[in-house]
């Protein structure tokens, strides 16, 4: 019979690093949503990627950072579970930011690891000159298997590190249906597009204290899809800039989403958006089990 090879690799690295464009960038359409702002994605989600018969199956992980709340240590908590799992481990690094105290730290944490890549993403914006260091500081620190100078947005460098990748794959028949391009249940996926939408048009701080869950999922004889969501807000303040003047931030918020879900899925969809003052949504575990997270007590 035919070998056959598959394992899991996770990718992780301080928060707006790059993680999730760069999972993009390899699957080739949106699996994981992406902001300018820190601490994006919240849960750990797995896309499967074919290079040749070898299956790569990809874990994006929330950025690593000092957790503070409950929810940011459930954050911390999955990316740190999927490295504890992983065959490979790619350690992504804002080559603009360099090596800095929580790239340290990680590093620290996973220097044991057999399997250990390093992509110093965002070349596109940094002088070839100043990545030398970088790279010979990361060569100190550990037995990284390579080093890889990437833009995961401008699309440079990526197969290199899928070829990497590939070979080291252990031989093992395959985790997952090929067919299956990721695992992300779709009430998550659905949410997730629209929780990118607050991320691109709230601004400050406040996108850390909403939740999205999706609630409700129909479809009706044109095969159009109502979907159901429910966005939780800790304060009467906080639903009124969500809703905005008039419902204008609210409607531009779901338009943008329906677009996107349309546009991922080529269905038609109408969805409905309910704004909830939820004080204590950080602290209930139905809010933390459709994103995959533990809810520790
Ligand atoms: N210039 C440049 N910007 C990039 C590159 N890759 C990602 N970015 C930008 O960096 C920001 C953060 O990207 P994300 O992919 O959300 O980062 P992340 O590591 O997943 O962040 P968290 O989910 O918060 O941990 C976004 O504004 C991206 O457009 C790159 O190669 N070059
Ligand atoms: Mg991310």
């Amino acid at each position: 019979m035919r070998k056959t090879y598959s394992g899991y690799i996770a990718i992780i690295g301080s928060t707006n690093a790059g993680k999730s464009t760069l999972m993009n960038r390899i699957m080739e359409r949106k699996v994981s949503i992406v902001s300018h702002k820190v601490q994006t994605t919240r849960t750990r989600l797995r896309a499967v990627k074919m290079v040749g018969d070898r299956q790569l199956i990809f874990v994006d992980t929330p950025g690593v950072f000092k957790p503070a709340r409950r929810l940011d240590r459930a954050m911390v908590g999955a990316a740190m579970d999927a490295v504890s799992d992983a065959d490979a481990i790619l350690l992504v690094i804002d080559a603009k930011k360099g090596i800095t105290d929580t790239v340290r730290n990680l590093v620290a944490k996973i220097k044991g690891h057999k399997n250990l890549f390093v992509a110093l993403n965002k070349v596109d914006s940094i002088r070839k000159q100043e990545l030398l260091p970088i790279a010979a500081e990361l060569t100190q620190m550990a037995d990284f298997k390579e080093i890889f100078m990437i833009s995961a947005l401008k699309n440079d460098g990526i197969k290199q590190v899928l070829n990497s990748l590939a070979a080291v794959m252990p031989e093992s028949p395959y985790l997952f249906d090929a067919k299956d391009a990721s695992d992300v249940p779709d009430a998550l996926y659905l949410s997730e597009l629209t929780r990118e939408k607050i991320y691109r048009y709230i601004h400050q701080e406040l996108p850390y204290h909403i939740n999205v869950l999706t609630e409700r999922v129909e479809v009706d004889d044109e095969g159009i899809l109502d979907i159901y969501q429910k966005i939780s807000v800790q304060n009467e303040a906080h639903k009124k800039i969500v809703i905005g003047h008039g419902g204008v931030q609210l409607k531009q918020i779901g338009t943008a989403a329906r677009h996107d879900i349309q546009d991922q899925w080529g269905v038609n969809a109408r969805l409905h958006l309910f704004v909830r003052v939820e004080p204590d949504w950080e602290n209930k575990a139905e809010n933390y089990e459709e994103q995959g997270l533990v809810f520790n007590k």
